[in-house]
């Protein structure tokens, strides 16, 4: 053992030993019980950021804690290969999509080796490899049989500068969310996948995920948006056709004073027609409705179509408007408008002067001021004739009823969660196998013929994707009646990918899908990755599980049963205004000044040596320019460092504050313990520990030690706490620097100390460990047992206390070291001299002084 800590020495001594014995490759064994445990894989982008660190020291403490504890672990690893930036890449530099990826896999994977993460690599996929891809071909082509994908044109947000669909969610402000270009409304044809099937139960089965955040479980539900109402047809002046609406209120009904259609609704186009107004107004609106999100900050707008419904109750004519808050994709793209319950159609009356009429009382009896806002809580009917006094809830089912029962109205569930359009028009994507023939129409690709392979060697002429800018890549024969016909050129939006990785993990060379070996290791033990996949990925990650489980592939109902989401890194930003521009200085560039308390009094730019203006703690990001690259990190300090001030500086779903004095310390503590181990080592083998010979002062650190390993091990396995259970073992290694008993017995205590110390810290620490482990010497602390806590040794020995009433001593009772106020009074309330001094008298004051004294005050 070296006298100094040198990580860079041990480091890549450890990993070049762990490679070589393949130490984290593991293989199904259905005698012992596996864990699961799954980081959400990386775009490989090139280099790792802090959040991926954080996301994977995470996952690796959580594996190596439960190899530890037994299980038949499995941690794989992979990458999300398929995307755009290989795109923008290729098209600036002129570099193949292919190359490019595959190059920062390779740069990505040495550095995930150098943070010596517990990967088991023979698993590792790439989603943009054919043998990859080719599965999740055949799946589309069986869902394709089996009816549960569809072609229909769709108006889609597109991006004029990406050239593709964009999400809602991809949807900022109206502009793409990479791009920043003013997002448009097309229609064009897509491919569709029939979530909507599974709505109800993605929405039941979250109940009993209590391995789930809530807050994920909450997004989820409020995405999946289930809603019970009623269609209520209204007659319509003039026409044959009633006009049908979707209401969650129909006890509202009697206070409708306009109905409202969605720009693309047949009565609006029909009322078109005769006015260029509308006409006007409704390409107006219908170009710029962007996403669903956007509709909610709209400014509410419509215009009167001339023509009018007929209420079904009262018989009276309410005037039928178009609205650009009202979608066409929701319900039946028509709303009965009641001003004085639904905020959105109390703005609109305001804003155009329309009735606004009160029949629900707030069910308390108090008084609704409708000229503030709509009355939107549920209540009791007023003005509403024979429905006065009901409930909302019984005048919801005395309505549905009546109109059931006349033909008139149905009860409905609706879902906000739509079907899930995978088409996307860009090249670096899974191509969707799918031929089209004129006399066949859309025909699957025949399994024999998997994969539709991507050509991998392309040049970009401009953006557009090269399989569509090239005329004969899309030309093939048609399957069924082998006339010409066309491949679809579009590919796959790459949460198809991330959808199903996890269960190629299980068995990556398998010919099929997936073989019987994903059955053996889902569901995942434990899933861990960013909170900004609440709803997308791990929405579609539930679905497709499902999918698969109803192919029979999988038997479990869901892919995971614990989700971590970890927090973000954040740190501090500096900048400067220039003019209109705001420029950032990364925080190593900076020198700051601190006051007591930490807090910064200047900042300066070592360039210059001028000062800078301090802005907000905010995410690391390229934008604020306030990110720490985890390669010069390891370069300085060693991988060991980084993964223990990720660890330590907070738990793992709270926010991480990034701190050069932060990581300073966790070198400094490394450095100090390699020192404590090396000073104990040099005292040579210690005979056996004999606990029956031990002093008080041995028996009390042997304690300290064996209340830490308990500790630690709950907070790692159980409470995910990583950084209490760091700063546990930081405290024992204090205790163990006071205690200096170079005794037989003394140091066989202190040994058994630093092997605990080592093989408890090894999760967050490999290498460090596995080379004190040695120094201690052992070999392979790899393969070691999580340490089992001596029970012996917690006993404590009971403690003396002194029992005074009022200042004056009346007792003495004995009780275990450090008890509490209450166990401590309720001990000396046995005491029957304590208890003639108490007679007649309340206790006023309860004074502890631990493990020595309490005087209870009476009077
Ligand atoms: C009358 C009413 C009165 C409504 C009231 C609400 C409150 P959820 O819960 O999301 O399903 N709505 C129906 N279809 C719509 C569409 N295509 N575009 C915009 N809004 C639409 O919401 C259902 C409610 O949203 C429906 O109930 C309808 O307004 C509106 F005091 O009908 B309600
Ligand atoms: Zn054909």
């Amino acid at each position: 053992m070296q006298e100094q800590y040198n990580p860079h020495v041990i480091e890549p001594d450890v990993q070049a030993d762990w490679e070589e014995s393949e130490a984290f490759k593991v293989v199904e064994d259905p005698d012992r019980e596996k864990f699961y445990c799954l980081s959400m894989l990386p775009y490989p982008s090139g280099r790792l950021h802090m959040g991926h660190v954080r996301n994977y020291t995470i996952g690796d403490v959580i594996s190596r804690f439960q190899r530890m504890a037994g299980k038949n672990v499995m941690q794989p690893m992979g990458w999300d290969a398929f995307g755009l930036p290989a795109e923008n890449a290729a098209i600036k530099h002129g570099i193949p999509p292919a190359a490019w990826t595959y190059e920062n896999i390779d740069h990505m994977r040495a550095q995930f080796k150098r943070l010596g993460f517990a990967f088991d690599w023979s698993r590792e996929v790439a989603t943009c490899r054919p043998e990859y891809y080719r599965w999740e071909q055949l799946m589309f082509v069986r869902l394709f049989e089996k009816g549960l994908v569809y072609r229909k044109s769709s108006v889609v947000n597109w991006d004029p500068v990406d050239q593709t669909v964009l999400a809602n969610e991809q949807v900022i402000d109206g502009r793409g969310w990479r791009s920043g270009a003013p997002v448009e409304r097309r229609e064009i044809p897509q491919w569709f996948l029939k979530i909507t099937d599974y709505a109800d139960e993605l929405l039941e089965e979250l109940d009993r995920l209590e391995g789930w955040p809530d807050a994920v479980k909450t997004m989820q539900t409020n995405w999946i948006g289930r809603s019970e109402g009623l269609e209520i047809s209204f007659q319509v002046a003039d026409h044959e056709e009633p006009l049908t609406v979707y209401t969650t209120r129909p006890d509202t009904l009697l206070g409708v004073t306009y109905m409202a259609v969605a720009p693309e609704h047949p009565l609006a186009t029909e009322a078109a027609a005769k006015s260029p107004e509308l006409h006007a107004f409704i390409q107006e609106t219908r170009k710029l409705q962007a996403s669903e999100a956007a509709m909610e900050t709209l400014e509410k707008k419509g215009l009167p179509l001339g023509i009018d419904a007929i209420h079904p109750i009262t018989g009276d004519r309410i005037p039928i408007w178009v609205g650009n808050f009202v979608l066409m994709s929701y319900g039946t793209g028509a709303v009965m408008a009641v001003p004085g319950h639904d905020q959105r159609d109390w703005e609109f009356a305001t804003t155009y002067g329309l009735p606004i009429h009160q029949v629900i009382a707030p069910a308390d009896g108090s008084e609704a001021d409708l000229s503030q806002g709509a009355f939107v809580e549920k209540g009791v009917l007023v003005n509403s004739g024979e429905y006065d006094g009901m409930s909302s809830q019984e005048a919801f089912d005395a309505l549905a009823d009546r109109f059931e029962k006349a033909g008139t109205g149905q009860r409905r569930v609706n879902y906000r969660l739509r079907d899930w359009g995978v088409s996307r028009q860009r090249y670096w994507g899974c191509p969707i196998p799918v031929i089209y023939c004129d006399d066949c129409g859309s025909v699957p690709v025949p399994e024999k013929d998997l994969p539709v392979v991507l050509p991998e060697d392309v040049a970009f002429m401009g953006v557009a994707s090269p399989i569509k800018a090239d005329p004969t890549w899309r030309q093939t024969t048609c399957p069924n009646c082998g006339g010409p016909a066309e491949r679809e050129t579009d590919t796959f939006d790459t949460f198809v990918e991330s959808s199903w990785y996890y269960a190629r993990y299980c068995c990556p060379d398998a010919d099929g899908i997936v073989d019987e070996r994903a059955d053996y290791w889902l569901p995942i033990d434990q899933y861990i990755g960013g909170i900004e996949h609440a709803v997308l990925h791990l929405l579609y990650f539930r679905f497709w599980h499902k999918l698969m489980r109803d192919a029979g592939l999988v038997s479990s109902d869901e892919p995971a049963t614990r989700l971590l989401c970890q927090g973000m890194v954040v740190a501090e930003t500096y900048y400067r205004q220039e003019g209109d521009e705001t420029i950032y200085f990364n925080p190593a560039d900076v020198d700051v000044e601190r006051d007591e308390k930490g807090r910064i009094e200047r900042a300066i730019l070592r360039e210059d040596g001028q000062p800078v203006t301090v802005g907000r703690i905010e995410k690391m990001s390229k934008s604020k320019n306030n990110g720490v690259d985890p390669a010069d990190l390891i370069g300085e300090y060693g991988a060991d460092t980084v993964r223990l001030f990720t660890m330590f500086a907070s738990p793992p779903d709270q926010a991480l504050e990034w701190s050069d004095a932060g990581v300073e310390g966790a070198f400094r503590f490394l450095k100090r313990l390699w020192r404590q181990v090396y000073d104990h080592a040099q005292g040579g083998q210690p005979p056996a520990l004999d606990t029956s010979r031990l002093t008080d002062e041995q028996r009390a650190i042997r304690r300290r030690v064996h209340e830490t390993l308990a500790k630690v091990g709950d907070d790692i396995g159980r409470r995910y706490t990583f950084n209490t259970a760091i700063a546990a073992v930081m405290e024992l290694s204090n205790a163990l620097a006071r205690f200096e008993d170079a005794s037989d017995q003394g140091r066989a205590v202190a040994r058994e100390a630093w092997e605990i110390v080592a093989l408890i810290l090894s999760p967050i620490v490999p290498h460090v460990c596995e080379t004190l482990w040695q120094a201690l010497g052992h070999t392979d602390l790899k393969d070691q047992a999580w340490p089992t806590v001596d029970e012996d040794a917690l006993e404590r020995d009971a403690v003396t206390i002194v029992v005074q009433v009022n200042g004056k001593v009346r007792g003495r009772v004995q009780v275990a070291p450090g008890a509490d106020q209450d166990t401590v009074k309720a001990a000396a309330m046995e005491d029957d001299n304590v208890t003639r001094f108490l007679e007649g008298k309340s206790i006023r004051k309860i004074i502890l002084v631990p493990d020595k004294l309490i005087n209870l005050v009476v009077g």
